[in-house]
Formats: C-alpha cells, structure tokens, sequence
C-alpha cells in the first residue's frame, strides 16, 4: 500500500475566498473536525513541530496531516513515518493555500476518521497571511534565527494568528535574539495572539503547546 497520496492542486476557481473559507469551516465543525492552518518562513520548524505534536497527542486525537509544497514529498515522506495519516500537496506554483485548495486536500486525505487536522502551509512570512484556509484556528512559528523585529517586518501574519510559537528556543544564546522585545512587538500587532516559547528540538515548552491544542478542540467540539 503507499504510505502517501501526493496531490496536484487545481487553482481555486472561486473570486470569493472568504465564503468558500466560512463554509469549509462550518462543514468542519458540523464534523467535528479541528483543523489547525500552521504558517512560518522556509525552515523555521514546522514539520519537526507537528512530528512533536503528533507525539503529544496520538493517544487521545486521530491526526491527519496535510503537507503542502510548491514541490517535493520530502515533508510528507518524514510525517508519514510517524504512523499519521498524510498527503502532501503541490501548490503549482503557488506559495499560499485558499478555502478552495484546502477543501481539495481534505477531500483527498478523507476527514471521516479523523479529529484534527494540521495543514503545514507552504513556508512563507506573506502569501498564506492573505488567505483564510477555513480552518478552525491560525498558528505561526517565529524561529529565534529569524530575529525579533519579524512583527514590524511582516505584520500581517502576526495580526491573523491565534498563537506564535517562537521555536529554536534553545538556541537563543547564540543569537541576538531580544524574548522581551519579539513579545511586545506581537503585542501590538495583535493582542489576543497567545505565544509559546518551544524547542522543536528538545520538546521544551510542548506541553504547553499540546495543551493549547486540547483547549481548542474541546471548544470547537462543544
Ligand atoms: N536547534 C533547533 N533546530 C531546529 C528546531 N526545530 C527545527 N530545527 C531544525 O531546523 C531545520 C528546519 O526544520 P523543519 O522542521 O524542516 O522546518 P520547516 O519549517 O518545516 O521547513 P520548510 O517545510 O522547508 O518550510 C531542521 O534542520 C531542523 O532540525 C529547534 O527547536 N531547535
Ligand atoms: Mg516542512
């Protein structure tokens, strides 16, 4: 058996986004199915925090994980070795996911046994901000390399998250990286964004972030 579909996303046909994302989500919740749209720059810890993830929470969730590329299965090949069920998707091109496209890749991954659902966005600080995916809550990881003036560079996505993550927490002494700082700057981005100090690496602060996780399936679910 194939221990992954990859598929090739169509370009959305529909002009507006934003009703195609209400009504993903309230089919989703009609469902019971929590899905989770999960941005960052290339390379800031996204697949190695939803392989964290998927260790927290396999015994009390069915996990779904959808990996979306412009190319490559390389994401979808190191998830799928964690027993969770996965697709990868190729974007064509395109460097963000809309309702539509993420409604293809649900289709195809098949929803029925499963209770949360983790969309890996396509690596990028400013295309996936643009787009509601219809997915139930927003997360973004801010990795401590990148640098703590993110928020002022790219506000957007600060404003349409739910929590950042500010992962590669344990290399912070190697980079001149101000925790203080990157907080007050989110701040005023957006004041109801919760933010997680985690390394992907290590597990540091996981149990934090698991438990974030539960509470929102629990009150999407309720
Ligand atoms: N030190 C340290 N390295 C990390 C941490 N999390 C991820 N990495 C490393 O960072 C690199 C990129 O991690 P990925 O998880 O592939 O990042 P990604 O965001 O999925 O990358 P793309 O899918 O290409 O956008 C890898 O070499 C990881 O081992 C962390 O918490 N600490
Ligand atoms: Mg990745």
């Amino acid at each position: 058996m194939e221990k992954y579909k990859v598929i090739e996303i169509k370009e959305s046909v529909f002009k507006n986004n934003d009703e195609q994302a209400d009504l993903l989500r309230s089919d989703l919740k009609k469902d019971n199915t929590f899905l989770l749209n999960l941005m960052s720059s290339p390379g800031s810890g996204k697949t190695t925090t939803v392989l964290r993830t998927i260790e927290a929470l396999k015994d009390e969730m069915k996990i779904g994980v959808m990996e979306a590329d412009i190319d490559s299965d390389v994401d979808a090949d190191t998830v799928s070795k964690t027993g969770a069920k996965v697709i990868q998707l190729h974007t064509g091109g395109m460097c963000h996911l809309d309702a539509d496209m993420t409604k293809q890749g649900l289709v195809e991954l098949g929803t029925d046994d499963v209770d949360f659902v983790i969309l890996e966005n396509v690596g990028n600080l400013v295309c996936p901000a643009e787009f509601d995916t219809g997915s139930s809550k927003n997360a973004m990881i801010l990795s401590v390399p990148e640098g703590h003036d993110k928020p002022l560079k790219y506000p957007l996505i600060f404003s349409v998250v739910d929590v950042v993550l500010i992962n590669k927490i344990d290399a912070i002494e190697y980079f001149d990286f101000d925790l203080d700082l990157v907080k007050e700057h989110i701040k005023k981005r957006n004041p109801n964004a919760k933010v997680i100090e985690i390394s992907a690496k290590t597990g540091e602060g996981i149990d934090e972030w698991a438990n974030w996780i539960r509470e929102e399936v629990k009150a999407w679910n309720n």
